[in-house]
């Protein structure tokens, strides 16, 4: 038995078989009760008061900050901002630097197997600026080949913009590679660590990332506190998203100064237990340790994909090695609905993903309506896969099929 999942307590009674966590992780005690422990002993409005309790949640926002930075090695506190999620993290991007600096006829490079949170901002910017948004498309193995970037990104470049893992495929990206490409024509690199953040140790300086934007209730945080990395002097540069309370230096009736970076950017009432609640999982993450994790979710995901190959009907999607999954295995069994094999499960208390994931672009792309996900963390166990093979075995007899 993995010796963390006592520790979760929707797993904690084995009810669930949870295989999701590529939608949201669960949540430790150890991040309840920090965002509990902040509520009992600092609750204030931070940023603002001027008595103790006040400066104690002032404080605690604060600190989470530092810890965030060194979480993802920034150079600076300054350079994180909280955000609700990965979707406000990469609006506020498209809003504030996109409109300063994209100009008509300027281009935005994506891959066709981004989130949507990854593509309708720059599709609006693009179509309020005449800008042209270019698409990336993968090879047989999944890969977006070095020869096909260098293709499509040149001197009209402006925004490069990429998840390091993509929440159907799995398959992790070499984004160093491609910030280089990227800066030598003079591009921004965007990149969306939703899906990266939680897996593997990611360090902004060494990718040489001038975004990067991730949510903390992938990696074990509370739901609403999200986070934008951006380098400093980008972020000096940029206007603001949001505007209103706490995020001005001087206000007359006609007119505004703004707050130094970072917060500039984070109008009003801060979430405070969040960013409390997402240091407190970044601690809890750190113990388990990025070693323990990769070799878990390598573990199980070369036993699932093993086992769900052996299934007869079954389309398995992405990289055939296990080790390009980073925990996520999408799928489709023949002549079923993904929705209706997600239900069958469901009776069983095994829980998937159907649908299309928020990536339309892709499943157009690999010519499906819809797949299903199964997707794991360093808390799933051997018995999790065994449950979910069983079930899956028995989908096709569910809807009437012979075999
Ligand atoms: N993907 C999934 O089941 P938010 O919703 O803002 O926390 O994250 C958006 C997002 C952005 N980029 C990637 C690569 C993502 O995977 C996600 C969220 C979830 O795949 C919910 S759709």
């Amino acid at each position: 038995m993995n010796a963390f999942r006592k520790d979760f307590p929707v797993l904690s009674e084995n009810k669930y078989a949870y295989l999701d966590s590529a939608a949201t992780a669960q949540r430790p005690v150890q991040v309840l009760k920090a965002v509990e422990d902040f509520y009992r002993t600092a609750n204030a409005n931070p940023l603002r008061g001027l008595y103790e309790l006040s400066i104690k949640a002032t404080d605690a926002y604060e600190d989470a900050r530092a810890r965030v930075a060194r979480f993802i090695d920034a150079s600076s506190s300054e350079e994180v901002i909280f955000t609700k999620n990965t979707t406000e993290s990469l609006n506020l991007v498209a809003y504030s630097y996109g409109r300063a600096f994209v100009k008509e006829g300027d281009e935005i490079l994506i891959a066709v197997s981004e989130h949507h949170s990854n593509i309708i901002p720059w599709q609006t910017l693009a179509k309020e600026k005449n800008a042209k948004l270019v698409y990336l498309y993968p090879n047989e193995k999944g890969e977006y080949s070095l020869d096909e970037v260098k293709a499509k990104c040149n001197s009209r470049t402006r925004i490069f913009a990429m998840a390091q893992v993509s929440n159907v495929l799995g398959i992790p990206k070499p984004i160093k590679e491609y910030a280089k490409i990227a800066h030598s024509v003079g591009a921004v690199m965007v990149v969306d660590g939703a899906q990266s953040t939680p897996h593997m140790k990611v360090s902004v300086r060494d990718m040489d990332a001038d975004f990067f934007a991730f949510s903390g209730h992938k990696l074990m945080a509370p739901m609403g506190i999200g986070v934008l990395y951006g380098k400093k002097e980008l972020l000096e540069a940029m206007p603001p998203f949001l505007t209103g309370g706490e995020m001005i230096e001087y206000v007359t009736e006609q007119s505004a100064t703004f707050a130094e970076v970072p917060h500039k950017f984070e109008a009003g009432t801060v979430n405070a237990a969040g960013a409390v609640g997402l240091a407190a999982a970044i601690d809890y993450l750190e113990n388990v340790g990025f070693d323990f994790i990769e070799k878990t979710e390598e573990k199980l995901t070369a036993y699932l994909l093993d086992e769900l190959k052996k299934v007869p009907h079954i389309t398995v999607y992405g990289s055939d090695s296990y080790k390009e999954h980073v925990g996520i295995v999408t799928f489709n069994v023949d002549d079923c609905h993904p929705h209706d094999v997600a239900s069958i499960l469901d009776a069983d208390k095994v829980c998937i993903r159907a649908g299309h994931h928020c990536a339309q672009p892709l499943m157009q792309f690999m010519k499906v309506n819809a797949t299903n996900r199964a997707s794991l963390y360093f808390y799933n166990t051997e018995e999790d896969v065994d449950r979910f093979l069983t079930s899956i075995k028995n989908v096709r007899k569910e809807l009437g099929y012979g075999s």
